[in-house]
């Protein structure tokens, strides 16, 4: 649920959720230098440090946290979760879901890990009461494009389908389908990472205002109140 305060003020969280290792911490990493380095600052900029709950290791131990404010509507700030994606972490994880608007899942692309995937979009989907895409706007990484033969973006598609996560053409919603971007979330050769997350903002934005917080149905005209006329 978008929330706003007293002074107006709209807070969203968008979440990164995906097995251990598949690249989320590091894809909020890079787009935090990203846009605090002003590569990609046109849209967001970072307000205060990362908060990183991990273990020596590097794992997330807890979650991380990054907040975003727009920079043309200044009342607007994205807070950015990412969950811990080792398997025992599981009942935390459903914490940090609460009250999240949008979620980019970061599938790896690794071969080897293609089950470890599909268990985590599972265990969203549960989370999410297969509320995913009509009620949430979800988008996927691919991410490791730079490893040996990665899973490609046709790849995950069918995976997406499999598992109920992409709607067939005739469905109304149709137009709300996850886009899958090929990622390398590494910020020495980051590939799409603003970009997933700049589309992620966006949709939410639209859910909120033309939906109302759901996938707006576009297959139908929009009603305008009686009193606003038809122009
Ligand atoms: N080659 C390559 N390595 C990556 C990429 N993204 C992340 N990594 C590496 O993968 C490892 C795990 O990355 P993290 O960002 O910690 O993964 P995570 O999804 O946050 O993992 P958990 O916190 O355990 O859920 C690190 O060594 C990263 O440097 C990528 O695009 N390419
Ligand atoms: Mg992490």
């Amino acid at each position: 649920m978008v929330r706003i305060n007293k002074s107006g003020e709209v807070f969203v969280k968008l979440l990164y959720w995906g097995c251990a290792g598949s690249g989320k911490t590091t894809a909020v990493d890079t787009l935090y230098r990203l846009t605090k380095d002003g590569t990609f600052g046109k849209d967001v900029t970072p307000t205060g440090n990362l908060t990183k709950i991990a273990m020596a290791s590097g794992s997330t131990l807890y979650f991380d946290r990054g907040i975003f404010q727009s920079k043309k509507q200044q009342k607007i700030f994205y807070h950015v979760y990412t969950v811990a994606g080792q398997a025992r972490f599981s009942p935390l994880r459903k914490k940090i879901f609460l009250g999240t608007d949008g979620v980019i899942f970061v599938f790896d692309a690794q071969r080897n890990r293609i089950e470890d995937n599909i268990n985590s979009l599972k265990e969203l989907k549960n989370v999410a009461a297969n509320k995913l895409i009509t009620d949430l706007p979800i988008l996927v990484m691919v991410n490791k494009q730079d490893l040996p033969n990665p899973l490609n973006k046709s790849e995950v598609e069918e995976i997406l389908r499999q598992e109920g996560v992409f709607l067939p053409t005739d469905h109304k919603l149709y137009i709300w389908n996850p886009i899958v971007y090929e990622t390398i979330a590494l910020y020495s050769n980051a590939q799409n990472v603003y970009k997933v997350f700049a589309e992620l903002a966006r949709r939410t934005a639209v859910y909120q205002a033309m939906g109302d917080g759901k996938a707006p149905d576009t297959s139908k005209p929009i009603k305008l109140p009686p009193d606003v006329p038809d122009l």
